[in-house]
């Protein structure tokens, strides 16, 4: 009778804890534990992953000094939380191959942006995504040339007089996104059916045409992401005066080289002699590729298309108003 019991018993364990054994050794040797630290102090660990398409990449996530977050770039896959003292995992499956960037989240400190790895997808699909150039890349833009307007608004240009203009034309769709609003106002001012407004109303008009190209929500979404991203450098209010702008300015002591990260301040998206004589493509350009050895970051690989455009339009808020 006992030993019927224990041999009972001992088949149930079998049947049942063999394959619940298994599967745990399975996913704990799948899963890769990552360590996260500020970039200062050496970013994650690993920073590179690889994985194939369509199998799940298992993360357990911990932070060994401050809260960081993870996500991936240009991905639907929602941002995690990083806590020191805290696993968190998360499992990520891709449906394309390529070259994916994560990153941190979290604001952790003046090099925040700077914590980001890659995961190389290997594979193939049956769909093929084909991804036209950005427009910089086409016209070969110098992106680091300055790029001054020629003419500015005596007061700041407003949609809503501009909504007032009667001469008002469909500008909206026609908006030439390697054109300068600087640009725009000289072929306004040259253009029969604007001849007769002053040069201020010109202005207006150009702010409602940047206006009424893009959506509230759009707006919203270019505000999210600004402040999430750009502010701490370029400012809550545009002026290229956020908390960290400081320390990319720091003047070299005497004797030292300097280097362009060090003295070139965040663009002030307030300033209408260097707003107006830029161009999305410009505007694109920069936010896609980042600055060449100053403090602007690169976000090609983080944001998609749409939200880089969402940036743009919002940029175009600090000239023309909300
Ligand atoms: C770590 C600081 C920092 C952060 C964060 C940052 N920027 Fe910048 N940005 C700069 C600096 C410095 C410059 C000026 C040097 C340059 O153009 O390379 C600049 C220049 C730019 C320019 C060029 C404007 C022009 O007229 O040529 C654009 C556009 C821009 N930033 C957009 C953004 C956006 C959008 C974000 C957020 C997604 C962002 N920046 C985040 C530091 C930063
Ligand atoms: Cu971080």
């Amino acid at each position: 009778m006992k030993a019927e019991r224990f041999a009972l018993l001992f088949v149930i364990v079998l049947v049942i804890g063999v394959p619940l054994v298994a599967v745990l050794a399975r996913s704990t040797s799948d899963t890769i534990e990552m360590h996260a630290q500020m970039a200062d102090n050496g970013g994650w660990t690993p920073s590179n992953l690889t994985t194939q398409v369509g199998q799940p990449l298992h993360l357990r996530l911990t932070s060994d000094d401050v809260v960081h977050g993870f996500a991936v770039g240009q991905s639907i896959i929602p941002p995690v939380d990083v806590l020191p003292g805290q696993w968190t995992t998360t499992t990520l499956v891709f449906d394309q191959p390529g070259k994916y960037t994560f990153y941190c989240t979290r604001w952790c400190g003046p090099n925040h942006w700077r914590m980001r790895g890659t995961i190389e997808v290997t594979g193939t699909t049956s769909e093929t995504i084909t991804t036209t150039p950005p427009l910089y890349v086409t016209l070969n833009l110098d992106l680091d040339a300055p790029h001054p307007s020629e003419v500015v608004p005596d007061e700041k240009p407003s949609a809503i007089r501009g909504a007032a203009l009667s001469v008002k034309r469909d500008r909206a769709a026609e908006l030439d996104r390697t054109q300068s609003p600087a640009q725009l106002w000289q072929a306004l001012k040259a253009a029969p059916e604007t001849a007769a407004l002053t040069d201020q109303q010109i202005w207006d008009l150009i702010a409602w045409t940047y206006r009424s190209r893009t959506t509230p929500e759009r707006l919203a979404e270019g505000r999210q992401l600004y402040q999430q991203n750009c502010a701490a450098c370029h400012g809550e209010t545009g002026q290229g005066d956020g908390v960290i702008a400081p320390s990319l300015m720091k003047t070299p002591m005497p004797g030292m080289t300097m280097t362009g990260h060090e003295t070139v301040a965040p663009i002030n998206f307030m300033d209408a002699k260097n707003m107006l004589g830029a161009s999305d493509a410009i505007l694109e350009g920069k936010i896609i590729r980042g600055g060449m050895g100053t403090g602007m970051p690169y976000w090609g690989p983080i944001f998609t298309p749409a939200q880089i455009q969402a940036l743009i339009d919002y940029l175009w808020t600090f000239q023309f108003g909300q």
